[in-house]
């Protein structure tokens, strides 16, 4: 295949693994790269120390590019944004903020950086201050949202940048991909299908629970505090989005989640943990192994293309 992205980032198909805090470690990410799509390690909220070790561990199993996911929330940040440079890592992406302030040092560096965005407002930000790409991200995903759909986000990113753009929310087929591409991506990132997959190291509770969710099964918490995030609904969110309706203030609130992401992803925890996930789930059916995954999503995709005719 060859769109842009995969010029830009020198993969052999146009696919990026989302960084999932606690979940895209290096195993994963290797795993992707190697089957021929970008991966990513997510720093998440972790120290600097343990991203340098992830990305040497990484180096290890692949001779592919693999890049890292930074959350700009995390305490730790402005350390691990210096790591990624000094390791020589060959992309990087960005979540929940606007990276600015480390452009420069990252294109210093000879880094691709494609920020993650919700809004055409910073994807016409990131172009203006050096972004490689964006990928523009739905609030059909997992994890931490903003408003717009996939379906009404990447048009609208499309036309409002000149660099490429990624669709991120709510694929997990060949028929969701193929309709990214006609919206004007060029590439598409999924992180809820790599859940299921062997290198995944999530806790199998973690997986049997993605497996088994439907189409109506997600629910996002923290609209009020203005942190929305995405999970599957078991008891945590059950408990949470009724304190929420009382009216619960954000320390109660935040005291519920505290932690929670570990107890799903480490100790299996699918009750009372923040089991991540996006609308997807419900059409993520059987565990698979990235190289498959990914040579089934693009075969899938083509028969799509080749199918398309709708007028005479
Ligand atoms: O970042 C994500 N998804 C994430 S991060 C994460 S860890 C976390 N857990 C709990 C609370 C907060 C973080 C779990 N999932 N996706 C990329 C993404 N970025 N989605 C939305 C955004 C976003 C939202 C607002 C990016 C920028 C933004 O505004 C920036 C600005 O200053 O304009």
């Amino acid at each position: 295949m060859k769109t842009k992205i995969t010029e830009l980032l020198g993969i052999e198909y146009p696919i990026i693994q989302g960084g999932m805090a606690w979940v895209a470690e290096y195993h994963l990410a290797a795993g992707v790269s190697e089957a021929g799509g970008l991966g990513l390690i997510g720093a998440a909220s972790a120290p600097a120390e343990w991203v340098r070790e992830q990305i040497r561990e990484a180096k290890k199993l692949t001779d592919k590019p693999f890049g890292v996911n930074i959350m700009l929330l995390s305490p730790y940040v402005d350390e691990v944004a210096k790591v990624v440079a000094e390791e020589g890592v060959k992309v990087v992406t960005t979540g929940a903020g606007n990276p600015e302030k480390y452009m420069e040092m990252w294109k210093a560096a000879g880094i691709k950086v494609i920020p993650v965005v919700a809004s055409v407002a910073l994807a016409k930000r990131m172009e203006r201050c050096g972004a490689d790409a964006v990928v523009a991200e739905g609030c059909e995903a997992g994890g931490h949202i903003g408003e717009t759909t996939t379906m009404a986000l990447v048009p609208q990113v499309v036309d409002g940048v000149n660099i490429p753009v990624i669709a991120a929310g709510g694929m997990a087929d060949g028929r969701g991909i193929a309709a990214a591409f006609m919206l004007g991506a060029e590439g598409v990132q999924l992180g809820t299908a790599f859940l299921v997959t062997e290198e995944c190291q999530i806790h199998e509770n973690y997986k049997d629970f993605v497996i088994k969710a439907k189409d109506i099964d997600t629910r996002v918490t923290g609209r009020s505090t203005g942190h929305p995030v995405r999970c599957l609904r078991n008891n945590q969110t059950r408990t949470y989005l009724q304190k929420e309706a009382e009216g619960a203030g954000f320390e109660e609130l935040e005291h519920l989640t505290l932690g929670g992401l570990r107890r799903a992803v480490i100790d299996g925890d699918v009750k009372d943990g923040s089991v991540m996930s996006g609308q997807i789930a419900g059409m993520v059916k059987e565990k698979t192994n990235c190289k498959a995954l990914i040579a089934r999503l693009f075969e899938e995709t083509k028969q799509v293309f080749k199918g398309v005719s709708i007028y005479e």
